[in-house]
């Protein structure tokens, strides 16, 4: 199949798991074309069957604010026309698919059908707000198709905006072969000379991430063993995470990365991951700890609880609630081993659900199924 790709192309997971995917499909033979307006931040090599087309917003002084949804239209149809595409498949739905509705009623009488795929924040958050609600359920009703990355976010995408029509649920998936626990253990001397545990986090530190709790969270370790804590990525609350490590006298013991590519080859360096964000929809980064054969501490929130086994690959937390994300810290971290069993169970239970090679033909199969419509 011919597949054109739309995402937001920076650090984010919507834009990290549409990449993926495109990676994926290619290597399994299909023809993928990115149109954003940069290069999503994953896509940092040559990949066969991979064409990236690049939005350019035409800047006037009339415009305030440039007119990117309609620039992707007309991006979208361009390539559909030139490269002879079978499907768009949008992920976020705002503004994505309000462009590729527009491209598909350009390219009529041809068929140009699209799929939408919903992340979290498009609908839990901005699809919520009254200005963007209507726009946005039209086009998720609009479209050939619709996925949801979790159970809770179909749900909730059902009660918010009240939509009558199918929504099939794709996990996200992490890919088994590239995620795992790495082999050289001496590489995490980089971080804990002495070998003390690592704890780690991975996001784009949003307030709905709640970086702070991870220091918090860290410091009522920190007191009770030696312990080191790598950050990475970046964002807006990253200043705000830094500041409680300064005043806590932690600067010898955290580690900010900034944002990172191959973060597989950290994150299988790791002994405990940590996601106390006030909503997730699926939460990505635990996918990928877990892969690595990390235990991961996370709030019991949106999709979370479908990922994360309170008690069996980790735990469970209220949202806030440092005092018990440090209590089952230590409880893992104490044990003999360090939590290796849990962990280990993690990445089973990772690869059970949501290994790529089993759900990327979901994809496959629902791309073929919006085509035979
Ligand atoms: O919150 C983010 O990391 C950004 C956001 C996005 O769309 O880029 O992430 C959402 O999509 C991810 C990939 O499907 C999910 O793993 C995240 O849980 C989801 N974020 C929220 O629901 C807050």
């Amino acid at each position: 199949m011919k597949i054109g790709i739309t995402c937001y192309p920076t650090y984010g997971g919507s834009g990290v798991v549409a990449t993926e995917l495109g990676i994926e499909l290619a290597a399994r033979g299909h023809e993928v074309h990115f149109i954003s307006y940069a290069m999503p931040i994953r896509l940092t090599e040559h990949h066969e069957r991979i064409y990236f087309h690049e939005v350019e917003v035409t800047a006037y002084p009339l415009f305030d604010h440039p007119p990117y949804t309609l620039a992707l239209a007309t991006k979208m149809i361009e390539v559909a026309q030139t490269q002879s595409l079978d499907l768009l498949h949008v992920h976020y739905a705002i503004p994505h698919s309000v462009s590729a509705l527009l491209a598909r009623m350009m390219a009529a009488p041809k068929k140009l059908p699209f799929i939408t795929t919903l992340h979290g924040t498009d609908i839990t958050v901005v699809g919520n707000d009254r200005s963007y609600l209507p726009i946005t359920r039209f086009s998720i009703e609009q479209s050939d198709g619709v996925t949801s990355i979790s159970e809770y976010l179909r749900k909730q995408t059902y009660y918010e905006f009240e939509i009558k029509r199918d929504i099939e649920v794709i996990p996200n998936f992490v890919n088994c072969d590239l995620y795992k626990r790495s082999e050289d253990r001496s590489a995490r001397k980089k971080w804990a000379k002495n070998d003390e545990p690592i704890l780690m986090h991975l996001s784009n530190f949003r307030p709905v991430k709640r970086v702070t709790d991870v220091v918090e969270i860290f410091a009522k370790v920190r007191e009770k063993i030696p312990a080191k804590l790598v950050m990475m990525g970046d964002g807006p609350d990253r200043g705000a995470a830094e500041y409680i490590v300064r005043k806590k006298n932690l600067s010898k013991d955290v580690f900010f990365m900034g944002k990172q590519d191959k973060v597989q080859e950290k994150l299988g360096l790791g002994d405990l991951f940590l996601l106390p964000s006030e909503i997730e929809s699926f939460g990505l980064a635990a996918l990928e700890a877990m892969a690595s054969e990390m235990p991961v501490i996370a709030t019991d929130v949106g999709g979370l609880p479908e990922v994360v086994k309170h008690g069996v690959d980790g735990y469970l937390i209220p949202v806030r609630d440092v005092d018990a994300g440090a209590k089952y810290a230590l409880e893992i971290l104490t044990r003999p081993d360090r939590g290796r069993e849990m962990g280990k169970l993690a990445r089973v239970n990772a690869k059970a659900r949501y290994c790529s090679n089993d759900v990327i033909p979901l994809y496959e199969a629902y791309y073929k199924k919006v085509l035979a419509q």
